[in-house]
């Protein structure tokens, strides 16, 4: 994508800096600080061009901008790409360092209107490692006085979307079901434990084959990479990358329902309406994928106990259920429906 077409986007602010020394690009974009400060992580990764990079960070701010409005979390939408020069575990520790100073210079010159967070490519640690130069950050790991990865409530939300997911498609009951999970990273794997536990025929994949290992030993089937989206299975659940459900992919996905982690995982919303159309129940992805967010906000700006957060998060479920009965009266995809509901909220004070 060229960098025109990418800065075509609505948001409030995009902050591009280039690092001659390291040869990274960074890139900020503020969605929207209409509910609070513009929140939202730091991706870390290499990308084909700015342009995509741009587009990538534009869209995922968007997207927390909906994910904290629909959650009635006091916080805006914003993400970082630390677009690398090379993959991150061919840099030296000492170019990483500079890259994450640079960063938190960054994040200092936005004055607070933006908060970061861990995604893919960063970690609490790296969040402690921000943490020395600003205080614009979400994560931190509980020695270092921050909330600790919000990896195992993003898995619990994506479960309870899963259940809710599930009803909604008629078939409740986990026990016997095919469920696929793509990517057995820190939220895959949480949720693959959970849906096992639950007595769900388990299904996993992983670019990364050592990942599928002790899944494989419990018992679980391992399926190709690239057979993902096209092994039968009842619950689909991607907890990978973004980007893996295109129009073709939404004619012939053979599940009866979608529900995972991975943030923007439909190329482009007719994607939605194509699975609706099949009768496929897509959970919206920033509904079930929220519950790092309530996580994060909750403990580290609301004060809520871990309980409270559970609780929460628990109620992504009710949300969608919500979400699920509107799209059926109004008969627009579930997407719509969840949009709607968080714009609603996006002009209303937050309540949290
Ligand atoms: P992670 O990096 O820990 O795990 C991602 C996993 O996916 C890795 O094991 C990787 O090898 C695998 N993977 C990458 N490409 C793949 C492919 N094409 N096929 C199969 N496996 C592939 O990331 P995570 O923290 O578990 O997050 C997973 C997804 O959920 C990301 O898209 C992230 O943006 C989203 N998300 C995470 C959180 C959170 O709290 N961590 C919150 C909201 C959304
Ligand atoms: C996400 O949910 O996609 C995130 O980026 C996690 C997050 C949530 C809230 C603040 C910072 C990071």
């Amino acid at each position: 994508m060229d960098l025109g077409e990418a800065l075509s986007w609505q948001g409030e602010l995009t902050c591009i800096r280039h690092d001659q020394d390291s040869g990274a690009w960074f890139v900020i974009a503020l969605d929207s600080t209409r509910r609070g400060p513009a929140a939202g992580g730091t991706r870390a990764m290499t990308y084909p061009s700015l342009g995509d990079a741009v587009a990538d960070a534009s869209q995922l701010a968007s997207a927390m901008t909906l994910k904290m409005a629909i959650t009635d979390l006091p916080m805006g939408g914003g993400k970082s790409v630390l677009v690398l020069p090379r993959p991150r575990a061919e840099l030296d520790e000492a170019t990483w360092r500079r890259i994450l100073e640079l960063h938190a210079a960054n994040l200092e010159s936005l004055g607070g209107s933006y908060v970061t967070g861990p995604d893919v490519g960063t970690s609490s640690r790296d969040m402690d490692l921000l943490g020395r130069s600003t205080a614009h950050v979400f994560g931190r790991s509980l020695d270092a006085g921050g909330a600790g990865s919000s990896a195992e409530m993003t898995a619990h939300g994506v479960f309870a979307a899963i259940k809710a997911a599930t009803t909604e498609a008629g078939r409740p009951d986990l026990p016997g079901q095919r469920v696929l999970v793509q990517g057995l990273g820190a939220v895959g794997a949480r949720v693959a434990d959970l849906v096992a536990a639950q007595g769900a025929e388990l299904l996993v994949t992983d670019v990364d084959p050592a990942r599928c290992t002790s899944f494989q030993d419990l018992g679980a089937h391992v399926v190709a990479p690239d057979q993902a989206t096209s092994t039968a299975c009842d619950v689909f659940v991607p907890c990978a990358t973004g980007g893996v459900i295109d129009i073709t992919i939404a004619r012939s996905l053979p599940a009866a329902v979608v529900a995972g982690a991975a943030n923007n995982v439909l190329t482009e919303r007719a994607a939605a309406a194509v699975l609706g159309q099949r009768g496929v129940v897509y959970a919206p992805d920033f509904v079930a994928n929220a519950g790092g967010a309530v996580h994060l906000v909750g403990r580290e700006v609301l004060g809520w106990s871990a309980e409270t957060v559970q609780r929460r998060t628990a109620q992504l479920g009710d949300t969608l259920h919500k979400i699920f009965s509107d799209a059926r009266a109004r008969d627009v995809t579930t997407d719509q429906a969840a949009r709607d509901l968080a714009r609603e909220r996006l002009s209303e004070p937050p309540v949290a």
